[in-house]
């Protein structure tokens, strides 16, 4: 037994915050014996992770998270709300406030960097307050900042340093909006030690609470994503979430069209312009996703026989597993509306009265809302 005693002590890995055990490889929080001698352990989905880019699949499910988080309503705490900004309605966790509790909460849209330039800060913190008031939650306060890039983390820290009033700072949000790669750039302004805790693409990556400790004996706490099962990174393969994860600043793509025609996004997504007067529709995707235009009456013919091969992604492969896309029609109201294909992207049109019908692969969400551009 000797040896084994140091694990009854609960080492926690500091890429994702999992219980590190060394018996069984195939399990999480496997990592070796002699990795424990070191300061920080990480485990070994983590150093795969971080050096092959390499998922291991892990076994925990919804519940398992929301026990997880379930604590936090009775701590005195702060919490900061995370939002990917490129995906707001996708990853805006409707029941944050049930386990919450009273706490504060702070709103902090993140990936700022690949709104276009022209947009300002300002004008979309004004939309995100208003988002947030629609939606029931009375954020303390409202940001932006880019994790990856640093922006407004600055701004962020000494904000949060004064809402906290002595207390722990818990960051919650949906997987994959960048919790991670946000504390992390606190870590590293604050120590300069660079990617402490594991971040990557594929959603599910943080999987237990991770304490940073702060200069008073509190600690800024990472928390695992809530899984949103209603957006297309779930539905898509690995290979084609690198495909429609934009990594830098979309460049709207605008379209001429005239009632009648179609637009298909890769073979995922499908947007048709059902009535209304010649105008221009401008997309905002993740530049490496195709857009292809078609006329309406052609288009089911066209994904029937080309999706999966001129209509990627998915690839010829994923097609055959793919959901059906199923259509959902809007009739666009006063003003500047966007039609959102949840983590995909969305459309913004510009034409009261006109009729548009957004399709999605069954099981995705499809939303309208007032422009954020
Ligand atoms: N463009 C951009 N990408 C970002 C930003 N922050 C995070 N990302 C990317 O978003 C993905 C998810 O980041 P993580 O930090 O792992 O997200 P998370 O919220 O901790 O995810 P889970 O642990 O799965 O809940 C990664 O591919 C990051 O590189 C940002 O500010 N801008
Ligand atoms: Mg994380």
């Amino acid at each position: 037994m000797g040896g084994l005693e140091l694990i009854n002590e609960e080492i926690s890995c500091i890429g994702c915050g999992v219980t590190i055990q060394t018996e069984d490889k195939n399990k999480i929080g496997y990592a070796p014996a002699s990795s424990l001698e070191k300061d920080q352990v990480i485990c070994q989905r983590c150093f795969r992770l971080k050096h092959y880019n390499e998922v291991q699949d892990v076994s925990l499910t919804d519940d398992d998270f929301l026990k997880i988080l379930n604590g936090i309503g009775e701590k005195d705490a702060l919490i900061v709300k995370l939002v990917d900004i490129f995906d707001f309605n996708g990853s805006w966790l409707p029941g944050l406030q049930r386990f919450v509790g009273h706490n504060p909460v702070v709103l902090i849209g993140n990936k700022s960097d690949l709104l276009p330039k022209s947009v300002k800060p300002k004008k979309l913190i004004d939309w995100m307050k208003g988002m947030a008031k629609e939606w029931g939650l009375q954020p303390i306060d409202v940001m932006l900042v880019s994790g990856a890039k640093g922006h407004g983390i600055e701004e962020a820290m000494q904000r949060i340093e004064e809402l906290r009033e002595g207390r722990d700072v818990y960051v919650v949000g949906c997987t994959n909006v960048g919790k991670s790669t946000f504390i992390n750039r606190i870590i590293k302004q604050g120590s300069g030690e660079e990617n402490v805790i594991t971040t990557s693409h594929f959603p599910g990556t943080t999987l237990d609470i991770i304490e940073i400790p702060l200069d008073d004996e509190r600690a800024l706490i990472d928390t695992p994503g809530i899984i949103n099962h209603h957006q297309m990174a779930h539905f898509v393969g690995k290979q084609d979430l690198k495909t429609i994860t934009p990594k830098k600043e979309i460049k709207p793509r605008v379209f001429q069209l005239n009632a009648g025609q179609t637009l298909f996004f890769g073979g995922l997504a499908r947007f048709d312009f059902v009535r209304g007067e010649r105008n221009s529709f401008t997309c905002y995707l993740s530049n490496d996703l195709d857009i292809h235009r078609t006329k309406l009456e052609k288009a089911d013919e066209l994904y029937e026989k080309h999706a999966g091969e001129l209509l990627v992604p998915p690839g010829p492969k994923e097609i055959k597993e793919f959901p059906p896309l199923v259509g959902q029609e809007f009739s666009i109201k006063e003003g500047k509306t966007d039609i959102v294909f949840s983590g995909l992207g969305w459309v913004t049109v510009n034409q009261p009265g006109a009729i548009v019908k957004a399709y999605v692969p069954k099981g995705v969400q499809v939303s309208i809302r007032k422009s954020l551009i």
